[in-house]
């Protein structure tokens, strides 16, 4: 698995489930998209699944990145800024708060890939695809970042549609430039994936974000069908950390105003505080592990940190 891959992970049953189907590339591919009706393996129905559901047991949704790593991308960071003239204010603590900066408009060009199986199955409907677009505009329009649907694409291969030869796939159906988010659309045993911008220079060929085509506005997955995957995998995409990373650190997330985790929230408990250090989880905030109808929020310190990303990364 390329090192830039951001998993968000199904539950353990849905592990299993896949387990079953993993025998080498060469397998068949089993029918389990066949009946989505079932929902099976994707659909978290227990509370321990759902913690499972988007990290647990198995690890984070994105490549183990230390804190030594996120000091080292916040000095590329700046220094990229610094090169290019813009305004790079801090090192290693994210942006620094300043109320009511104005933020850069940022015009984000959307192509989706509709990764079919050889049957068909798989597919989503354009109105799908339309209200995928509406919930990244309105979830994104306090950072300032739009999106335009430019195409949908759709392929019919039972490898691509399980997400197997991923590194492929997308380097042969990537389109446009460094702004394009490409929103791969396949079913496997996590909810979403993506790629951080400061990966882009390196492997460019596979940027974009990968998502349950099950999680999008009237998928089949519950509690996690209403299109926030792609937000919380878009905001990796922009250059935000989870809300847990590194866990109860003062480092954390490099965003200030998003208060420490030790764990990642599943469900929506309100008041939960998993770390001793100042402030509530955000429970609320997209880059935790919450349902889709907890999702509220990005901070401004988020929103920040993505001017910044943008400007050094996708401007
Ligand atoms: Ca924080
Ligand atoms: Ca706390
Ligand atoms: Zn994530």
């Amino acid at each position: 698995m390329p090192l830039s891959n951001i998993i968000r992970l199904a539950g353990a049953a849905g592990l299993a489930a896949t387990a079953l189907t993993v025998g080498g590339l060469a397998a068949p591919v089993m029918g389990r998209v066949a009946d989505p009706g079932t929902g099976g393996c994707l659909t978290p129905d227990t509370n321990e699944e759902v913690a499972a559901a988007r990290g647990g047991p198995t690890g984070v949704d994105h490549r183990g990145i230390s804190a030594a790593e996120q000091r080292a991308i916040a000095r590329r960071t700046s220094s990229r800024l610094a090169a290019s003239g813009t305004s790079g204010t801090s090192g290693t603590s994210g942006p620094s708060q300043r109320a009511g900066t104005a933020l850069v408009a940022k015009t984000v060009p959307v192509y989706v890939h509709v990764m079919r199986d050889a049957a068909g199955a798989g597919d989503v409907t354009n109105w799908q695809i339309t209200q995928l677009i509406a919930v990244l505009n309105s979830d994104f329009a306090q950072a300032g970042v739009s999106f335009n649907l430019i195409d949908t694409r759709r392929y019919n291969n039972d490898l691509w549609h399980n997400d197997w030869q991923s590194a492929r796939y997308r380097s042969l159906t990537r389109v446009g430039g460094v702004r394009a988010l490409n929103i791969w659309l396949v079913d496997a045993r996590w909810f979403g994936i993506a790629t951080f911008p400061w990966d882009y220079a390196a492997e460019g060929d596979i940027d974009g974000i990968r998502i349950d085509f099950e999680s999008l506005p009237g998928g089949s997955i519950i509690h996690y069908n209403e299109g926030k995957t792609a937000t919380h995998e878009t905001g990796h995409w922009l250059g935000l950390f989870h809300t847990f990373q590194g866990g109860c650190t003062r480092l954390n997330d490099q965003v200030d105003d998003t208060p420490a985790q030790a764990t990642p929230t599943s469900g929506c408990p309100a008041g939960r505080d998993s770390c001793m250090l100042p402030g509530t989880d955000p429970i609320h905030n997209y880059m935790d592990y919450s349902w889709d109808s907890c999702y509220t929020e990005f901070t401004q310190g988020q929103a920040q940190r993505i001017d910044r990303m943008w400007a050094a990364y996708r401007a």
